[in-house]
């Protein structure tokens, strides 16, 4: 059986036949996401934008539609490949980086903990839900004095008894508010480390948990149709079991921070998209000084260089999607491409603005929704600087953080 045409093809589609390096299933998850994005985000997310309002009903259907944990296999997910997943990022930030933010955080970071290091319990507990879209799951790494070095977290756990007493404070955490449960990641005495040693453990916090409070962060100009907490953690009790038993130190988060920028690597580059389409769309159909915009050479010029940097991101995330695939994707080549791909959508964006001139900076045009959403994609998962300087590293052996 062949795949039917997607929805509403761009015509940048057909400049460079992407179709033809994808398998049949990959296309299939592609159309699916994008009549998802198409026919359920995209008449509301002007709206929501504005409002600053997260639409939680759309969470099950997500579920239902299985984009969420799908790289994940058993417990109801669905165990797609790496590249069927960053297709699905794709077209869901072609419609908003919110959206692709709620399937990060829910399947590449609060899913994906619990996977890799959660106990067959915790697995049974959290994820057939989560999968399902009935429950909700947060990812609670960053604190409020910075994000770049979770090493100086200063969120303690301490023993006390059977249980677990969690302090601390954790900030720009998605969905906290709404989430049923929080994986939050704290400072232990671990005496393996040596006298006084301490490590970094992942606990599996219920929300309802008494001592846990998550404020949404008002005032956001990005990113707007989402919602991102501060976290209160005052003398929060846990029983021994919320400790995830497979992940001890920093590589714990990071491993989870890893699968998350790799979606990052394809979802901005389905923002670029939305920009370029926009920008082309404009561009034959509005006339300046006699003839269509698109028949100066000026204009020609800024579609031909946002083109060629949509192609390159797009073939850049597959290559680093088939090494996913394989097991050989590295750290620092997750870099190359949140780096390249964040930067690319940011010009993008930029550019496709100055074609639409001032109309541009109105919600009749997703371009200036895109640019502010980027500009916390930019600084979440690690800033331009940490992989600049996590590939200086790699280059040069030397360490510059
Ligand atoms: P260092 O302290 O030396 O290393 C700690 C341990 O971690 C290991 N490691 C990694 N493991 C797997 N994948 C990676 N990408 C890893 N990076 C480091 C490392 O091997 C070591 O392991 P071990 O066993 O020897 O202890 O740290 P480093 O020097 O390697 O890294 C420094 C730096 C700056 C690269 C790292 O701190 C970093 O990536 N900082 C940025 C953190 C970041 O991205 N923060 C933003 C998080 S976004 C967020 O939390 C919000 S989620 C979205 C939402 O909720 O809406």
């Amino acid at each position: 059986m062949t795949t039917p045409p997607l929805p509403r093809a761009p015509r940048i589609d057909a400049v460079f036949d992407f179709d033809a390096l994808l398998s049949e299933e990959e296309r299939d998850w592609q159309q699916k996401a994008r009549a998802f994005a198409q026919e359920r985000i995209l008449p509301i997310i002007e709206d929501d934008f504005e409002k600053a309002h997260f639409r939680r009903e759309l969470i099950p259907e997500l579920g239902a539609a299985g984009f969420l944990g799908m790289h994940l296999s058993g417990y109801g997910c669905a165990g797609a490949g790496a590249v069927s997943y960053g297709l699905v990022c794709l077209e869901l930030e072609a419609a908003d980086s919110g959206w692709r933010t709620f399937v990060s955080v829910q399947g590449s970071l609060a899913m994906s903990a619990i996977a890799k290091y959660g106990s067959e319990e915790q697995k049974q507990r959290w994820l057939p839900g989560m999968a399902a879209g009935e429950l909700v799951g947060c990812f609670a790494l960053t604190e409020p004095q910075g994000g770049s070095d979770p090493a100086a977290m200063t969120t303690t756990a301490r023993r006390d008894g059977d249980a677990w007493v969690l302090d601390g404070a954790k900030r720009w955490i998605g969905l906290a508010s709404l989430a049923d449960v929080a994986v939050v990641w704290a400072r232990v005495d671990d005496p393996s480390f040596g006298e006084g040693g301490q490590a970094v453990r992942g606990f599996l916090v219920p929300t309802a948990t008494p001592g846990f409070t998550a404020t949404p962060i008002a005032g956001k100009l990005s990113m707007r149709a989402s919602v991102q907490c501060d976290i209160a953690l005052d003398g929060v009790r846990l029983p021994a079991d919320a400790l995830l038993p497979g992940a001890r130190g920093l590589s714990g988060p990071f491993g989870c921070l890893n699968e998350a920028r790799y979606g990052i690597v394809w979802g901005a580059m389905g923002a670029a998209r939305s920009c370029l389409e926009a920008a082309l769309e404009r561009s034959t159909t509005r006339e300046v000084f006699g003839k269509p915009i698109g028949a100066n050479q000026l204009t020609q010029a800024k579609l031909a260089d946002m083109l060629l940097e949509v192609e390159k991101g797009i073939l850049l995330a597959l290559h680093l999607g088939r090494l996913k695939e394989r097991g050989a994707l590295t750290p620092a080549q997750i870099s190359v491409g949140k780096l390249n791909s964040v930067r690319e959508a940011l010009e993008i964006a930029h550019q496709a603005r100055t074609i639409l001139g001032g109309d541009g900076i109105t919600g009749a045009f997703p371009v200036m929704r895109h640019a502010a959403n980027l500009e916390s994609v930019r600084t979440y998962e690690g800033t331009d600087e940490i992989h600049q300087l996590v590939l200086g590293r790699a280059l040069t052996g030397l360490n510059a953080f």
